[in-house]
């Protein structure tokens, strides 16, 4: 640690008077969320000195060329533990708290989980900010500062109920309001074109909008002990005006209600939905919001800092899109370097394209963001008269290409069937498109995305992910860090390909064993919190299996549950059977209006309640469902873990990243060959993991030329045909038959559309269940089971952030590291 920048005493000091000048307290009057915000600001006194000499550097450093990642999601997790990790100071912070009475943990806990994400791609993006800063590369990650983060989860009565996540209620104090940097964003309105008097060029003006001011609030990014801090911006919505007596005078009081009234709606809550579309207008609003807001703050800083030539913009300039999301980008971009900067379309375009970069993250079709062109025309219609230019000159080019052929344009039109397709738009007009791994890249050049592939094989590129294992381990595990630190010294920590340093161990029985029992010790802290909040004892000797994800269907929770309920009733009937103990370890948030969703937690809850007071098996089988399942107690869940389920139905899970963190953590994966888990085998090992199912070409096989029956499988398994019945016997259900009625009709129905078990859950059942037999057997061998646990650790160097990060600069980004020095 910075000796002197963070000299214990000092520390010590700075709290007491942020306690006194901030409460009028003493330490000893101050409540514990008080004692969090004073530590708080003591620590981000240390960043701001690190944070000045930071965007000093890139600043003196001209030539730095600047990454802009764009992402409607960052979801952060707590800041107080991560920056404290990352100065280097943890150990030394929560000594000086010990000698003042108070424990950095409890402290921790009063923060709120900032939670402006939903899940892998919200917390891809907080991973990569980490890893930007830590290898020393100049990065802004983009967003909305959302006044509701994701919903918190409650569990009532078994069922998921929302509440509203209030994370900037008592105050964040991350963040720094910027409003010398507001700017304003128009909606709405229409679009004339008129003769510019003084140069008498053709000029756009954009009549009869309405507009909000977009307030900017920094948050400050810690590398890891090397005094980078690169910034997260969010906006913030404010009403241009404030409710003024004149403009009340003037007649425009409804304007004005209307102008305050959009301020609050746009940035007032984030879309609870993963993986699905819904076209709704505010959605649209809040994705231009923020784009419109980046890149006019993008221009400017680039004007005040190399001056007026805008075709240099691609040489210090690149646009990272997570998704389509911020894919609006293209068409504002254009709109700026057009209409505010006067450029032609050629040279705009030229910039643009050169600018701009898109990541896919699914081939979910349901996922896929196609606007209907009268909401999209009514709310932007100068951005839909340049998307209108964007395709009419791409359809031109098709057509040149490929006379004739109306089914090239079919899949590639950016307007179709009145819809704005925003993914080809940003595969048209973007420099590169990347998959996620490197199943998921394959199936999007063969598969999904075989048209553009072979138009522009070039942009095409995979970019496995990654996860920053300074929060995954370091923070989340530091029984486990300092155990590999003490083996193999602290590298690991900022270079992850020195973990495999490990392997050798494997072989040494007292480290396998010191192992183990740091797993062990990490399964009692868990059994602690689902204790305190489930009221469930749990036998940390048991295996821990957990799945803990969004609900998905895709991802197959169903699947899981429905495996327990076979493993009960066989342990039911045959008590004789032998049996190892196992806690079933369920977390997931379902989207507050997917119906099956929350049918399969209200399964996995019912069908807790009766294993868990089944006296009669004698505790072998627990079943948990954690409650509110987010970034904090996720750390915590991964370094607990013995089994990680993967259990998505082959092609669907674009990567995954949630078994990257329990292969860190030492917990084999049972999976299916999909996404990253395929990356995952290759560098542990088919016999380090538990891998069962059907591939992705049998999967889309299927898909394209039909032939799939669940009711044959049905018919011929009955144990599975039991199952299946005990969801609608009232097993579960107090008797009630219809329950589970979606759940139920939704593997058989063969009205259902396009097809029942459209995630091949029954086919998959036997070959998942004879998996789950093997991990049995793995884990009654204790030397097999913990070589195996700890090679996963060994082996998961590829899959830090880092790696990533590394592989985006090398080929997409160009940046240069950039060193900061701070005197001491
Ligand atoms: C779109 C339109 C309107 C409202 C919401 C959305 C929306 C929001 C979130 C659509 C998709 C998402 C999230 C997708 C996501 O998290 N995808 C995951 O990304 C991870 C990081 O690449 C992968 O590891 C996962 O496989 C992928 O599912």
């Amino acid at each position: 640690m910075n000796s002197k920048r963070f000299d214990k005493e000092t520390f010590k000091e700075a709290v007491k008077d942020n306690v006194k000048t901030l409460y009028r307290k003493k330490i000893e009057e101050a409540s514990q969320q008080q004692i969090f915000q004073a530590v708080s600001y003591a620590v981000k006194e240390q960043i701001i000195d690190d944070w000045l000499a930071t965007q000093e550097a890139y600043y003196q450093k001209k030539e730095a060329k600047m990454v802009y990642y764009m992402s409607m999601e960052f979801l952060m997790g707590r800041a107080l533990g991560n920056n404290l990790i990352n100065l280097t100071a943890y150990t030394e912070v929560k000594e000086a708290l010990d000698e003042m009475g108070l424990d950095l943990n409890a402290i921790e806990d009063q923060e709120p989980d900032p939670a402006l994400g939903n899940g892998g791609l919200g917390r891809l993006a907080a991973c990569f900010l980490d890893s930007l800063a830590t290898l020393n590369y100049p990065a802004y990650g983009c967003g909305i500062r959302y006044r509701y983060g994701m919903f918190k989860q409650r569990i009532k009565d078994g069922y998921q109920v929302e509440a509203p996540d209030n994370w900037l209620k008592e105050g964040y104090p991350f963040e720094l309001r910027r409003p010398e940097y507001a700017k304003e964003v128009r909606f709405g309105g229409s679009v004339r074109f008129e003769k510019d008097p003084e140069t008498g060029r053709d000029k756009f003006v954009q009549e009869g909008y309405e507009s909000v001011r977009a307030v900017p609030y920094d948050m400050p990014i810690v590398g890891y002990g090397n005094h980078v801090v690169n910034t997260l911006r969010i906006w913030d919505a404010e009403a241009i005006t404030d409710f003024q007596l004149d403009s009340f005078d003037r007649g425009d009081y409804h304007k004005a209600v209307e102008q305050e009234n959009l301020a609050k709606n746009i940035v007032e809550v984030l879309y609870p939905n993963d993986n699905h579309y819904a076209g709704k207008e505010l959605r649209l609003k809040q994705q231009y919001f923020f784009i419109s807001a980046s890149l006019q703050a993008l221009l400017a800083k680039f004007k005040r800092e190399h001056g007026n030539d805008l075709s240099k913009l691609p040489d210090k300039v690149v646009i990272q899109m997570n998704d389509t999301h911020p894919t609006i980008a293209v068409p504002e971009l254009m709109h700026l370097l057009i209409d505010e900067e006067y450029l032609s379309w050629e040279d705009a375009w030229e910039i643009t394209s050169k600018t701009c970069a898109y990541t896919n993250h699914t081939i979910m079709a349901e996922a896929l963001e196609k606007w209907p062109i009268d909401l999209f025309s009514k709310l932007l219609p100068r951005i839909y008269q340049i998307i209108q230019e964007i395709d009419r000159r791409f359809v031109e080019k098709v057509r040149a290409k490929y006379p004739g052929n109306d089914e090239k344009l079919k899949k590639m039109a950016i307007l179709w069937d009145g819809q704005v397709r925003m993914a080809n738009m940003a595969i048209i007009s973007g420099f590169s498109v990347n998959g996620v791994a490197q199943l998921h890249t394959e199936i999007l050049k063969n598969q999904e995305l075989k048209d553009f592939y072979e138009m522009m094989p070039e942009k095409f590129n995979n970019k496995t992910n990654g996860i920053t294992q300074r929060r995954f381990l370091a923070h989340g595990n530091p029984l486990l860090a300092d155990w590999i630190t003490a083996r193999i010294g602290d590298g690991w920590i900022t270079d992850l390909s020195q973990i495999a340093r490990l392997k050798p161990l494997v072989n040494d029985e007292q480290a396998r064993r010191e192992f183990m029992q740091i797993k062990h010790k990490n399964k009692i802290r868990l059994a602690k919190y689902i204790k305190e909040h489930n009221g469930i004892e749990v036998d940390p000797h048991s295996i821990f299996d957990v799945q803990v994800k969004r609900l998905h269907e895709y991802k197959r929770q169903l699947l899981n549950i429905l495996h327990v309920m076979y493993l009960y009733n066989q342990i039911k009937e045959h008590p004789e059977m032998s049996f190892y103990p196992r806690t079933f370890i369920f977390g997931a948030k379902a989207a507050a209006g997917y119906q099956r969703a929350k049918e399969t937690i209200k399964l996995i809850n019912s069908v807790a309640e009766v294993i868990n007071n089944d006296r009669s098996i004698n505790g072998k089988i627990k079943v948990v469902f954690i409650e509110d399942y987010r970034v904090s107690n996720a750390e915590m869940i991964f370094a607990a873990a013995d089994v990680s389920e993967q259990i998505s139905t082959a092609s669907k899970e674009a990567s995954g990243t949630g078994n990257m963190k329990f292969m860190l953590n030492g917990a084999p994966t049972l999976g299916t060959m999909d996404g990253a888990n395929v990356e995952i085998v290759e560098e542990v090992g088919m016999d380090n993991a538990f891998i069962f199912g059907m591939r992705s070409e049998e999967v889309i096989r299927y898909e394209n030329h039909g032939g799939y029956n669940p009711i044959d499988i049905y018919f011929s398994d009955w144990e599975l045909k039991r199952v299946i019945d005990q969801l609608m016997d009232g097993t579960y259900a107090h008797g009630d038959h219809n329950m589970y009625k979606n759940l139920y009709n939704s593997l058989l129905n063969t009205q259902c559309t396009p097809r029942a078990d459209m995630y091949f859950i029954l086919k998959d059942f036997r070959p998942y269940a004879e998996a789950q037999k093997r991990v049995e057997e793995a884990y009654r061998d204790e030397h097999r089971w913990s070589r195996m646990a700890m090679m996963n650790t060994a082996c998961c160097g590829k899959f830090t952030s880092d790696r990533t990060i590394e592989e985006y600069v090398r080929d997409i980004w160009k940046l240069h590291k950039v060193e900061v020095t701070v005197e001491e």
